[in-house]
């Protein structure tokens, strides 16, 4: 089906119309409603910030409530990123500044929006140069040592790659390069970026009126994290994949409907097994209990969508909290989630 663009004047007019594009998979009706709005006047910036970028949040919202599939999320994904590309060749600015590189984490595969910040800069007059999702620390540096860059932007939309995060950050200072981070998964306040040492932007505006002004950009005190000597993030990665098997087993034991999974459904257990570890580490290496706790309510709200019954994630809880009782930071945290998820009506003994 073909979704007949209107032709709008403002983002928030040309809203339904482009989810319904979105929806219906319809690329080229999509960049019609774009490149509508950029014929109507209306500036390339607000098209990326006001229609592209909350379509894609909107996106996200379907998809946690179960009501868009992964693949209809993929799909919408993919228009957004034609979208951005039709825009920014309409305007198609010249670089009149200098360089900024903008990458993801290591690991992130959330290159839209750094995406969307990138081609804010470059209508800005910066000479932008996207290396896109997941790039491992030291191919960054490599690259800063062949190209001269004014900064670095890099983005991470998931809290749990924040130790990466740090390592990145701290790959550019060693060569002296003005780093700004951004993204969801620093925390809608940014305090983990602060923690990590570096300058934090909440949107793509802020973030080039960050990356203009070096002198803010450097005035960001070290990294603290003098917690970390409790080696609790280290030796519960060390025990990731144990602490997975055990909580397997005992799920298989104690929610008899586990045993009859299908392969892909135990691979979805596994992998959630997998991510309440990695987001306990992520958690223990900023010392920031909240970071957990709201991961915690988010997979019980995901996985409630998908009818997976949140005694599930108690039980999980449960187990990770005997397993690690000689962490103390990591069994008070486990125990927050715990007590939160039975106040949601998730109980599950322990
Ligand atoms: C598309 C998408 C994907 C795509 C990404 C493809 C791509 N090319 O980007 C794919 C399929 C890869 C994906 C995978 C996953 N995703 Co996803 N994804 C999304 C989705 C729907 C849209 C992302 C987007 O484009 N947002 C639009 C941008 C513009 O929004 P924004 O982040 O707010 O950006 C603004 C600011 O934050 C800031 N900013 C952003 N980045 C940067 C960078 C810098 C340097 C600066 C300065 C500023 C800045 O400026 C932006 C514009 O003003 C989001 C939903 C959402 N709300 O964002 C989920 C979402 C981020 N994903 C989520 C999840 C869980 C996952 C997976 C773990 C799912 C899974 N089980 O596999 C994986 C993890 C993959 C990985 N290791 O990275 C969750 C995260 C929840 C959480 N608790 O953290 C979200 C929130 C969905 C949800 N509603 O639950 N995802």
């Amino acid at each position: 089906m073909t979704v007949a663009p209107t032709t709008t004047a403002t983002p928030a007019a040309a809203w339904d119309s482009y989810l319904a594009c979105l929806e219906e998979a319809d690329e080229y009706a999509a960049t019609e409603v774009a490149t509508g709005l950029l014929a109507a006047g209306v500036p390339a910036e607000r098209v990326l910030l006001d229609l592209v970028a909350p379509a894609q949040a909107e996106v996200g919202e379907r998809w946690a409530r179960n009501e868009w599939s992964v693949a209809q999320e993929h799909a919408a994904t993919h228009i957004s990123e034609r979208v951005v590309a039709a825009v920014a060749s309409y305007v198609n600015p010249r670089p009149t500044r200098g360089r900024i590189v903008v990458a993801c984490m290591d690991g992130e595969w959330h290159a839209l929006p750094p995406r969307l910040v990138a081609e804010v800069l470059r209508l800005r007059g910066w000479q932008v140069t996207f290396l896109g999702a997941s790039v491992p620390a030291a191919h960054l540096v490599s690259y800063l040592h062949r190209h001269d860059a004014h900064a670095v932007a890099l983005a991470c939309a998931l809290p749990v790659r924040l130790p990466h995060a740090h390592r990145m950050i701290e790959a550019c200072r060693r060569v002296d390069v003005p780093v700004v981070v951004g993204g969801r998964g620093f925390g809608a306040d940014g305090r983990w970026a602060r923690l990590l040492g570096a300058a934090w932007a909440p949107d793509a505006p802020s973030a080039a009126a960050l990356v203009a002004d070096e002198r803010a950009l450097r005035r960001v005190p070290p990294a603290e994290l003098s917690h970390l000597a409790d080696d609790e993030y280290a030796s519960l990665l060390k025990r990731r994949g144990e602490l997975i098997d055990g909580a397997l087993a005992e799920l298989r034991e104690r929610a008899p409907g586990t045993r009859d999974y299908t392969p892909s459904q135990l691979d979805s257990t596994i992998s959630d097994l997998g991510y309440i570890v990695d987001f306990l580490a992520a958690a223990l290496y900023v010392d920031d209990m909240s970071l957990f706790t709201e991961f915690v309510g988010w997979l019980v709200e995901i996985l409630t969508s998908r009818g997976v019954p949140a005694p599930a994630v108690a039980v999980t809880l449960g187990h990770y909290g005997r397993v690690l009782r000689d962490f103390p930071r990591a069994a008070r945290f486990l125990d927050e989630a715990h007590s939160s998820v039975a106040a949601t009506g998730g109980a599950g003994s322990r």
